[in-house]
């Protein structure tokens, strides 16, 4: 990616010193995590996410949603940080003050180089008990009989059944029962109808009201309220820089769209702010 609008915003990151990082699913697709637009695969694309990420859902059938985060952190699991990710990782380094604030729930950014992402809905790693909340153990990855996982570099998906071992649990799986009080253990993740974590969102807002640049990556800005987070800085006079291969309804809001995949503009980003910097 080259051009008037590259150079413009890798001007504003140059000129940055409190830049907000915001980031959805798209940040995470070039590593081969699908998007929440992304069709579902296997027994999952029955379901609409939205539906099955509600704890009415989890009420009614425990077994089949905890088996679909199951099914997600294993894929999250086989799945590496792509240049994306660790340009972002690069932007921190270069600009301490720089925050980070993700709307996805896998630990790619912690991979890639961003070691305390601002998580406004959870995360995959983090189960916890559904009625006394005490944190839970992360189940054992691989049954007995799996070959061991080969990495995924961000290409697509590799062919073949082994490197394809999560689909063999990909379906309903028990969630196990809390040592504490033997209830259910459920993702620690947030659910639609749930509220963000209190800390999290006020440290967003918090980063966003005092940010001189927020660059918004992969989100369709559709899920509330992490969709106001860039309207926030944009409100107080930040410019906004947005990645995103479509337009969204932050187009307007923008000062420079950069319409291309992460992992391919945020490198090539970092090299139009600092050219001696090279990333990726
Ligand atoms: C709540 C965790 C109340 C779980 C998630 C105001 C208006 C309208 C509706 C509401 C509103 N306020 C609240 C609502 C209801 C609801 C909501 O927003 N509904 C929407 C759908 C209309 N919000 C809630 O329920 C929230 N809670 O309001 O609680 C409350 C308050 C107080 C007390 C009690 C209750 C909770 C919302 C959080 C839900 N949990 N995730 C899980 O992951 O399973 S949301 C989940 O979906 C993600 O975290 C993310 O936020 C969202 C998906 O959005 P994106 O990340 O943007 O991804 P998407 O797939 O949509 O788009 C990908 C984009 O990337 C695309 O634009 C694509 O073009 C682009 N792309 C693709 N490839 C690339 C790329 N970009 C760059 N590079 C590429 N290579
Ligand atoms: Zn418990």
């Amino acid at each position: 990616m080259t051009g008037p609008e590259l150079a413009e915003a890798g001007r504003l990151l140059a000129a940055a010193r409190r830049p907000v990082v915001f980031t959805g699913a798209g940040m995470s697709a070039e590593s081969g995590v699908p998007t929440f637009r992304d069709a579902q695969t296997g027994l999952w694309q029955r379901y609409d996410p939205q539906e099955l990420a509600t704890p009415a859902a989890f009420r009614a059938d425990p077994a089949l949603v905890w088996g679909w985060y199951e099914t997600r952190r294993r894929g999250v699991r086989r799945a590496l940080p792509n240049p994306g990710h660790r340009a972002v990782a690069a932007i921190a380094a270069r600009l301490p003050e720089t925050v980070v604030i993700t709307q996805n729930v896998d630990d790619l950014h912690e991979r890639g180089g961003v070691p305390a992402p601002v998580r406004l809905h959870g995360s995959l790693f983090a189960p916890r008990c559904s009625a006394c909340a005490r944190p839970a153990p992360l189940p054992s990855d691989l049954p007995p009989s799996a070959d061991p996982p080969e990495p995924h570099d961000g290409a697509e998906p590799h062919g073949g059944a082994e490197s394809h071992a999560p689909e063999a649990h990909d379906g309903p799986l028990d969630p196990p029962a809390c040592a504490d009080c033997g209830a259910p253990v459920r993702p620690g993740v947030v659910w639609f109808g749930e509220a963000l974590p209190s800390a999290a969102l006020a440290a967003a807002v918090e980063a966003a009201s005092g940010c001189d640049l927020l660059l918004t990556v992969g989100t369709s800005a559709l899920v509330h309220p992490a969709a106001e987070i860039p309207l926030v800085a944009a409100r107080l006079g930040a410019p906004v820089v947005q990645v995103n291969p479509v337009p969204t309804p932050l187009d307007a809001i923008c000062a420079v769209n950069l319409r291309g995949p992460a992992g391919e503009v945020l490198p090539a980003l970092v090299r139009a702010a600092w050219p001696d910097d090279a990333v990726g």
